[in-house]
């Protein structure tokens, strides 16, 4: 039996800011004093592992780190969880929050205080945790450090020297911070009752083919060794440890790990369904009750995801299944639609949720995917009293049998610098919002509180927001409550057939603006036909906007020039498949790149 860790010498904490901040570049510093990676292995921000997340210079997920660290004589755990900064990956930052004792809350010097710094924040002081304020990258030419600790200060309520200042570039005054964590950060601690018993939190999971699902826990107490006959509590199901260990920040197997740790439980559990995030891993053998789990995030967009080829439905079932097991927010349940064959209904926690998912099934899957245009939930009550929550737009009944629509509204913050105040209410106003509070911030910027239909605030709100204000305003949201929606389905006919894929649902008072955008959208992107093809818009039955393809009579493949003969094959062949696909739903072949383009904003 290895020797437990001595609970006060243990420290769990988590780095949560604003989106590129700096958090995962403070990480590397912290990493590199304490020697936990390898001079010659490290890299920028080494924890965004994720090829994704490299590419985009984003964290997507949350990576947990265990550091060993000495301070004054006695060595120190220090077990770190790095946590992504955009919005739509928030509920990564929730769980990463119930497995620590403490925060380091990052406020870039260049920046300020942004939407996402106040969000999670009151996740943080939610969950109880001792907060650590840090201004980062005061290397930089534009720190605005003495005006950034003032908006620190306020907000927080304390005193400037309360406040670090470091540098993730550089390096300069990390070795300060660690020991502040240190501190600061109060020791895990047992709670009372559960002395004896195993108890851990399942707060991520990964999915190794080989070995199944890998649980990433937060042990509360007792201990787990390999081999140990264990149980899902709230699934009720059983499995032995097949290895335990901790991450250095790859998995590092261990005899043992205990009370207070941050560590992993390999379980060889394949099928999809049995891990959930919130769940309690104890000894098969234990009675106690299950820990206090998490909240199911609500998905905020939903789109249909179908395969480019029916032969790859079941390619397709299996992508989404195994992604479920690495990533606890998303959401899919089949559904078919005539022309598109069979597919899923996927649920999404914001549009680059909906980009990061959709792309990694055809990068880690190799699938070629139609995706729908991305849309909301509606609760429907009819007028024969029956209530249905509709998240296709297809599915949107006629408006002769509805009673009332309800739509979920949005809670929002925004931060904006004065000077904007103006142009952003003309575009609050167009956007259907309500405006709340708004509080001086000090350096001339303002906080907004807003609500605002969630199905505006997905009508290209945020770049909107971003290109009126110069990149100056920052925006971060919650959903709230149901209300009274006056909307309409939008249908999209091409040769007088509704395509499901192109129906959406608007607000009535842009019916016709929308119906008008979607035509001439398609209009620009849909190849010609053999023959002439109408497209037209149509809501509450009748025709609001319409334009004419005319017909097309040769063979596309000699409009390419260059003579790549595979090209040219490879073309031929999906041709083929296109014709096949044609004769299915009815006379007009939609090339799936048609889709794409229709759900991309301009
Ligand atoms: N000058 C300067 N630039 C920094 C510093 N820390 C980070 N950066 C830069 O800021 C950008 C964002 O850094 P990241 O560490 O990825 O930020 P992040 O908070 O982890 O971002 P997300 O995880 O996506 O929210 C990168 O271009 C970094 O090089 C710093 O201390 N000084
Ligand atoms: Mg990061």
């Amino acid at each position: 039996m290895s020797q437990l860790m001595d609970l006060r010498h243990i420290r769990n904490f988590s780095i949560i800011a604003h989106i590129d901040h700096g958090k995962s570049t403070l990480a590397d510093r912290m990493l590199e004093i304490t020697n936990t990676i390898e001079k010659r292995k490290m890299q920028e921000q080494v924890l965004d592992s994720m090829e994704l997340e490299r590419e985009r210079g984003i964290t997507i997920k949350m990576q947990p780190v265990r550091m060993k660290y000495l301070m004054d004589g006695q060595e120190y755990v220090l077990n770190l969880i790095d946590t992504p900064g955009h919005i739509d990956f928030s509920y990564e930052v929730s769980r990463a929050l119930k497995a620590v004792e403490g925060s380091i809350l990052l406020v870039d010097a260049t920046q300020g205080v942004q939407a996402q710094t106040m969000t999670t924040l009151n996740m943080a002081r939610e969950s109880g945790l001792t907060i650590i304020p840090v201004i980062s990258k005061i290397d930089s030419p534009l720190a605005r450090v003495a005006d950034v600790k003032g908006e620190v200060s306020k907000l927080l309520g304390v005193s400037f020297d309360d406040i670090l200042e470091v540098s993730g570039k550089t390096g300069q005054n990390v070795d300060l911070l660690l020991k502040e964590v240190i501190r600061r950060v109060p020791a895990p601690h047992i709670p009372v009752g559960a002395e004896k018993a195993f108890q851990s939190l399942v707060f991520d999971f990964q999915y190794s083919s080989h070995r199944g699902v890998i649980v990433y826990i937060r042990v509360l107490s007792g201990q787990v060794s390999r081999n140990s006959a264990l149980i899902f509590k709230v699934a009720n199901e059983t499995f032995n440890a097949i290895e335990v260990g901790i991450f250095s920040p790859q998995e590092v197997p261990m005899e043992s790990i205990g009370a207070g740790e941050i560590g992993y439980i390999v379980t060889g559990i394949k099928q999809p369904g049995i891990a959930s995030v919130g769940d309690t891993v104890a000894y098969e053998r234990d009675t106690l009750p299950p820990l206090a789990g998490y909240m199911k995030p609500k998905p905020v967009v939903w789109a249909s995801v179908y395969p480019e080829g029916q032969d790859d439905f079941t390619l397709l079932k299996q992508a989404l299944g195994r992604l479920c097991l690495s990533d606890s927010s998303f959401t899919h349940e089949e559904e078919s639609s005539g022309s598109l064959g069979r597919g899923f209904r996927c649920g999404f926690l914001g549009m680059l949720h909906l980009e990061i998912i959709t792309e990694r099934l055809r990068r880690e899957f190799n699938l070629e995917l139609i995706v729908t245009t991305p849309s909301i939930t509606y609760e429907i009550e009819y007028l024969n009293g029956k209530r249905e929550v509709v998240y296709s737009p297809s599915r949107f009944p006629d408006a002769h049998l509805v009673k009332t629509v309800f739509e979920p509204w949005v809670d929002i913050r925004i931060i904006v610098p004065a000077q904007y105040l103006g142009t952003l209410m003309q575009a609050l106003y167009e956007h259907e919002a309500e405006i709340g509070d708004s509080e001086n911030f000090g350096d001339n910027r303002n906080a907004l509180t807003i609500k605002m239909p969630l199905r505006e605030l997905m009508r290209n709100f945020f770049d909107e927001v971003k290109s009126i204000t110069s990149g100056y305003a920052s925006i971060s949201y919650e959903l709230g409550e149901m209300r009274v929606a006056d909307v309409v389905r939008l249908d999209v006919l091409v040769a007088e057939e509704i395509v499901p894929a192109f129906s959406r649902v608007v607000s009535k008072r842009r019916v016709q603006e929308e119906a008008e955008q979607a035509v001439g959208k398609l209009y620009k992107v849909l190849p010609r036909q053999m023959f002439t093809t109408k497209i037209q818009g149509m809501a509450l039955g009748r025709i609001l906007s319409s334009e004419t393809l005319s017909a097309l009579r040769k063979d596309v493949t000699q409009h390419m020039y260059g003579g790549d003969i595979t090209r040219k094959m490879k073309l031929r062949e999906k041709q083929k498949k296109g014709k096949k696909r044609m004769q299915e739903s009815g006379k007009v072949n939609i090339p799936h790149d048609v889709f794409l383009k229709m759900v991309k904003s301009e």
